[in-house]
C-alpha cells in the first residue's frame, strides 16, 4: 500500500485542474442557476496570513459545495493593491511600488494555488493596474456629473506620520489606524467628497432587504454609524445682536430647563464675539487646536469660555448666558446646543464646573420620590409652564408642535454619517481625473484621455505627496480650452477600489465600460460574501453606497451588492509573555511543561490565547503548515476546529488530528480498493444482512446530517464530524462483515459517498481516492449525494428510560411496539431496577418510540 504522500498528490491534482482549466466559469450555463461566492480580496502584503487562509477556505468549501449542488458558481480572486505599505516600502528600499506590489501578488497567488482554491483565475483583477483604475476615474466622472461629488475646504484628520488625510473611520481613539501611537491632528485642506449622506436613508432602509442574510451585529454597527436622530432645530435669539442661533436638540421636552447655550469654538458666531470681546481670543484659539476626536470622547474633561453674550429662550423667554465649549462639535447638528444640566450628563458636569444654575423640569413618575440629578429618564413635567403635569414623552411631541406653530423652529433629523472625503495626498492610488485651468476653473479629464496614468518621474522622500514632484504629471492641457492646466495631485482613497471590484469580476476584460449591465445582472447581488467583521462600517457601507449609485446611473439593476454576509471569526493562538523581558516570546523559545510555559532561563511565562498578531509573536505562517501537513490537512483542520463565524483556536494538536483522520481514511480505502474496484454498485436491497442495513442507514442519515449542517448556516464542523463517525462505522463493518460480494458493493458504495462529501474540504485527497476506487473525472464536477428517505431509520428504535426525570438506561426495541411490552422492558432494565428499590411506582409515562418515564415515591 502506498503512503499518503500529500505533497505529491496535491501537486498532481493542482496541475491537472490547471491543465483542464476546470475552474473557468461561464456567465451562463443552460439549466443551471448562477451562484456568486465572493471572499474579500486581500491586500498584497507579500504573504498569506492565517486569517486569509481561513477566509478563503470557507469561501472555497462553499463554492465547491454549491457547485456540486448543481449551481453555476463564480468564485473569483483579486488584489486590493493600492495603498500605503507599497509606498512606504518605496521610501525605505527605493523599490518602485509597482515592482514591490507585483512580486507580492505573485507570491500570494502561488500560495493560494497551493491551498487548492477553485478560483477562476481568468477573472483575476488588481486595482493598481490602469485597466482597473481607469474605471475608478470614469465612475468618478459619472458621479460628478450627477452632482454626487463636490470639493470643499474642510478640517480633516491628518496623520503626521502618514502625511495624509484619514477618513473618520481610519481614526481610532484619536490615533491613526496605521500608527497606533500617532495623534491625529486637524488640518484645513481642499478635499473631494462623495455625497454618501444623500443615501443615508436608503442605506438604513436597505437593511430590510438583506437582514435575513447578514449578521445582526453588522447591521447594528452600520445603523449606529449612520446614526439617524430625530429632534428639533430651534432658533435661539442672540440678545446682543438680535440674530438667530439655531441649535439641534433631541430633547425639546427639556426646553424650560435651559440654563445656558453653547457653541463650538469653530462656530461662525465666535468670530463676531471676538471682535467685541477680544480678551478671550487666545483661549478660543487654544481650544480650536485640540483634536476633534479627543474633544468628542466620552468622559473627557469639558472646557468652556463665557462669551459675555446671551441668548433668549423663545419658549420660556428666559435670558441665559452663551458659552463656547470644546464638547460641542462643529460638524454635528448646527454646532450649537442648549445646555440642560438637570437632564443631561455632559451638561451637568459642565454646569458643576462653571457654577451654572441647574433647573429641574422633569421628575420621576412617582411625584413624592426625589429624582437624583441629572435625571435622564422619562417622567412627569414640572416647572414647564403650560406643559406641567404631562408625561415627558407627550411633552416631547407637544412642545415640538408648539415650537413649529409659533415659528420658533422645526422638527428635523440629523445623521452622524458624514460625506466621504476621498482625497489622499499620496502616490500609490488612483489619480483624481480633475484639472485646474486659469480660464475654465475646475474641469474633469476627457473620457478618451482616461486613464490618467500615474507618472514615473517621482521622488519618494517620505515627505508630502510624491505626485507633487512630477512635472510631467502636474503640467497638463485643459480638456476645455486646450490651454495650460494643473492636474489635481491627490489620489483616491483606496476604499474606492474595493467599493465595486466584485462587479468587475463579472466582466473583467471589458474595454468599453467598467462592466456590462447584462452580465453583472446575471451575477449580482453576490449570493454569499465572506470576510472579516472589521469591515462592518467602512468597506461594507461604501460598497453598498456605490452599488446604489451605480444602479441610479443605470449601470446595474439590483439594490444591494451582497445578499448574504458571513463574517468569519478571528484566529487565536497562544501567546507567551515574559514579565522580566517585557516582551512576547516566540513559541520556539518557550519550554512547555504540563500546562505551564517557561522561558529558556526558567521564568514562568504568562500564557494567553488571543488574536494572532505580529506584536504578540503568536502568529503562524500558513505556508509552514502547508509544508508540514499539506493543504488538505490545513483546510480540514480550519473547517473542523470551529464553526466559521466563531473564534478558531489554532493548535498543532488539531492539525495533527486532522492529518491522522486523513491517513485513517487513506488506509481504509487502500486496504479495500481491490475489492471495491471489482464489485459493481448494484446492491440487492432484498438481501441485506442486519450489518449491511445498519451501515446503509447510517450512510443515509449521515448524508442528511451533513447536508442539513451545511445548509443551516454552514456548520461545517458538524458536517465533518458526521463523516468521521461514519468512517468509524465503516471500519467496524470492514472488520466484521466483509464476507460477501454484496458486502464489497456496499463498502464501495459507502466509501464513494463519503469521498464525495469530503471533497469540498479536502479536494486533492478525495480526487486521488476517487481515482483509486476506479472512478474518473474530478469530484469538482460530481453531484452532491442525496439520501434515501426510506433508508433513514432502522425498524429498531432506542428508548431512553428515566426515573423521576433522570435517564437511568436505554434499550433497543422494534419500532411501534406494544405499550405494555415497552413498559415491561423498561421496568426490568438492571440499572432501572436498582433505582426502583424501596420505591413505589406511581406512574409510567410512555412517549412512543422515544422515552419511558417512571415516576416513583418512597
Ligand atoms: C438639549 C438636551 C437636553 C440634549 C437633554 C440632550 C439631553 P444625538 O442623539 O447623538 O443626536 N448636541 C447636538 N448637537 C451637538 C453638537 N454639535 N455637539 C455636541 N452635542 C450636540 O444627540 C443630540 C443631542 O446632543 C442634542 O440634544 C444636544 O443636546 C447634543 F436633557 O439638547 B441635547
Ligand atoms: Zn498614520
Ligand atoms: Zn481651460
Amino acid at each position: 500500500m502506498r503512503d499518503y504522500e500529500f505533497k505529491e498528490i496535491e501537486k498532481k491534482w493542482q496541475e491537472r485542474w490547471d491543465k483542464d482549466n476546470i475552474f473557468k466559469t461561464e456567465n451562463e450555463v443552460e439549466g443551471k442557476e448562477n451562484y456568486y461566492v465572493l471572499s474579500m480580496l486581500p491586500y498584497p502584503s507579500g504573504k498569506l496570513h492565517v486569517g486569509h487562509a481561513r477566509n478563503y477556505t470557507i469561501g472555497d468549501v462553499i463554492s465547491r459545495y454549491k457547485r456540486m449542488k448543481g449551481y453555476n458558481v463564480l468564485q473569483p480572486m483579486g488584489w486590493d493593491s493600492f495603498g500605503l505599505p507599497a509606498e512606504n516600502a518605496a521610501i525605505q528600499n527605493g523599490t518602485h511600488p509597482a515592482i514591490w506590489t507585483k512580486s507580492n501578488i505573485e507570491n500570494m497567488r502561488r500560495q493560494l494555488k497551493l491551498m487548492g482554491f477553485s478560483y477562476d483565475w481568468e477573472r483575476e483583477i488588481a486595482s493598481y493596474t490602469p485597466e482597473y483604475y481607469k474605471w475608478n476615474q470614469w465612475i468618478f466622472k459619472k458621479m460628478y456629473e450627477k452632482g454626487l461629488i463636490y470639493k470643499k475646504k474642510s478640517l480633516v484628520n491628518w496623520c503626521p506620520d502618514c502625511q495624509t488625510v484619514l477618513a473618520n473611520e481610519q481614526v481610532e481613539d484619536g490615533m491613526c489606524w496605521r500608527h497606533s501611537k500617532t495623534h491625529v491632528i486637524q488640518k484645513e485642506l481642499e478635499q473631494w467628497f462623495f455625497k454618501i449622506t444623500d443615501y443615508a436613508d436608503e442605506l438604513l432602509e436597505g437593511h430590510e432587504e438583506i437582514k435575513d442574510g447578514w449578521p445582526e451585529k453588522v447591521l447594528t454597527m452600520q445603523k449606529n454609524w449612520i446614526g439617524k436622530s430625530f429632534g428639533t432645530e430651534l432658533k435661539l435669539k442672540v440678545v446682543e445682536t438680535g440674530e438667530d442661533l439655531p441649535i439641534f436638540t433631541t430633547r425639546i421636552d427639556t426646553i424650560y430647563g435651559v440654563s445656558y447655550a453653547v457653541v463650538a469654538p469653530e462656530h461662525p458666531i465666535v468670530e463676531k464675539i471676538l471682535k467685541v470681546n477680544p480678551s478671550i481670543k487666545d483661549r478660543v484659539t487654544e481650544m480650536k487646536n485640540t483634536d476633534i476626536i479627543e474633544r468628542g470622547a466620552e468622559g473627557r474633561e469639558k472646557n468652556g469660555i463665557d462669551s459675555g453674550w446671551h441668548i433668549e429662550n423663545p419658549v420660556s423667554k428666559e435670558v441665559v448666558p452663551l458659552w463656547i465649549a470644546d464638547y460641542v462639535l462643529m460638524n454635528y447638528g448646527t454646532g450649537a446646543v442648549m445646555g440642560v444640566p438637570a437632564h443631561d450628563e455632559r451638561d451637568f458636569v459642565f454646569a458643576g464646573k462653571y457654577n451654572l444654575p441647574v433647573k429641574q423640569v422633569i421628575t420621576s413618575k412617582k411625584a413624592d420620590e426625589k429624582a437624583e440629578l441629572p435625571y435622564i429618564e422619562e417622567g412627569v413635567m414640572i416647572n414647564s409652564g403650560e406643559f406641567n403635569g404631562l408625561s415627558s414623552k407627550d411633552a416631547l411631541v407637544k412642545i415640538a408642535e408648539y415650537v413649529e406653530e409659533k415659528g420658533y423652529g422645526k422638527r428635523t433629523y440629523k445623521y452622524r454619517l458624514k460625506d466621504w472625503g476621498i482625497s489622499r495626498q499620496r502616490y500609490w492610488g488612483t489619480p483624481i481625473p480633475a484639472l485646474y485651468c486659469e480660464k475654465c476653473g475646475e474641469v474633469l479629464e476627457k473620457d478618451e484621455n482616461l486613464p490618467v496614468l500615474l507618472p514615473n518621474d517621482i521622488e519618494f522622500s517620505g515627505n508630502g505627496n510624491p505626485l507633487e514632484t512630477s512635472n510631467e504629471f502636474k503640467e497638463a492641457t485643459c480638456p476645455c480650452c486646450g490651454g495650460k492646466a494643473r492636474r489635481d495631485t491627490d489620489t483616491m482613497d483606496t476604499f474606492v477600489d474595493s467599493s465595486w471590484y466584485f462587479l468587475r469580476y463579472c466582466d473583467p476584460k471589458n474595454l468599453n465600460l467598467p462592466f456590462s449591465k447584462e452580465i453583472v445582472d446575471k451575477w449580482t447581488p453576490v449570493d454569499q460574501y465572506i470576510g472579516g467583521v472589521e469591515h462592518a462600517v467602512m468597506h461594507l457601507l461604501y460598497a453598498r453606497f456605490f452599488h446604489k449609485v451605480l444602479r441610479d446611473l443605470s449601470l446595474l439593476s439590483s439594490n444591494e451588492p451582497f445578499k448574504r454576509l458571513l463574517t468569519q471569526g478571528m484566529v487565536l493562538g497562544p501567546s507567551y509573555y515574559s514579565e522580566k523581558e517585557n516582551k512576547y516570546l516566540l513559541p520556539k523559545d518557550v519550554v512547555i511543561k504540563g500546562d505551564k510555559a517557561y522561558s529558556q532561563s526558567g521564568e514562568e511565562l504568562q500564557v494567553k490565547v488571543e488574536k494572532m498578531s505580529k506584536s504578540k509573536n503568536n502568529g503562524v505562517d500558513p505556508e509552514e503548515m502547508l509544508d508540514k501537513y499539506g493543504a488538505d490537512t490545513t483546510r480540514l483542520f480550519i473547517m473542523f476546529a470551529a464553526p466559521p463565524e466563531k473564534e478558531l483556536e489554532w493548535n498543532e494538536n488539531g492539525l495533527a488530528g486532522a492529518y491522522r483522520f486523513l491517513t485513517r481514511v487513506w488506509r481504509l480505502v487502500f486496504e479495500n480498493s481491490e475489492l471495491v474496484k471489482n464489485a459493481n454498485d448494484e446492491i440487492d436491497y432484498n438481501k441485506l444482512s442486519k450489518e449491511d442495513k445498519t451501515l446503509l442507514i447510517k450512510l443515509n442519515q449521515t448524508i442528511k446530517k451533513v447536508t442539513d449542517a451545511i445548509e443551516n448556516n454552514y456548520h461545517f464542523n458538524t458536517a465533518i464530524a458526521a463523516n468521521m463517525e461514519l468512517i468509524n462505522e465503516v471500519q467496524a463493518y470492514v472488520s466484521s462483515s466483509m464476507n460477501s460480494e454484496q458486502a464489497a458493493k456496499i463498502l464501495g458504495y459507502t466509501l464513494k459517498k463519503i469521498i464525495v462529501m469530503l471533497s469540498p474540504f479536502v479536494p486533492h485527497f478525495c480526487d486521488e481516492i476517487w481515482e483509486e476506487l476506479g472512478e474518473s473525472g474530478y469530484l469538482f464536477n460530481e453531484k452532491w449525494p442525496e439520501y434515501d428517505e426510506k433508508m433513514l431509520s432502522s425498524d429498531e428504535t432506542t428508548i431512553a428510560v428515566q426515573v423521576n426525570g433522570k435517564v437511568r438506561g436505554s434499550f433497543e426495541i422494534a419500532k411501534d411496539s406494544e405499550q405494555a411490552l415497552v413498559e415491561k422492558t423498561a421496568l426490568e432494565l438492571p440499572n432501572v431496577t436498582k433505582h426502583l428499590e424501596g420505591m413505589n411506582v406511581v406512574k409510567v409515562i410512555v412517549i412512543p418510540n422515544r422515552i419511558v418515564n417512571i415516576v416513583v415515591k418512597p
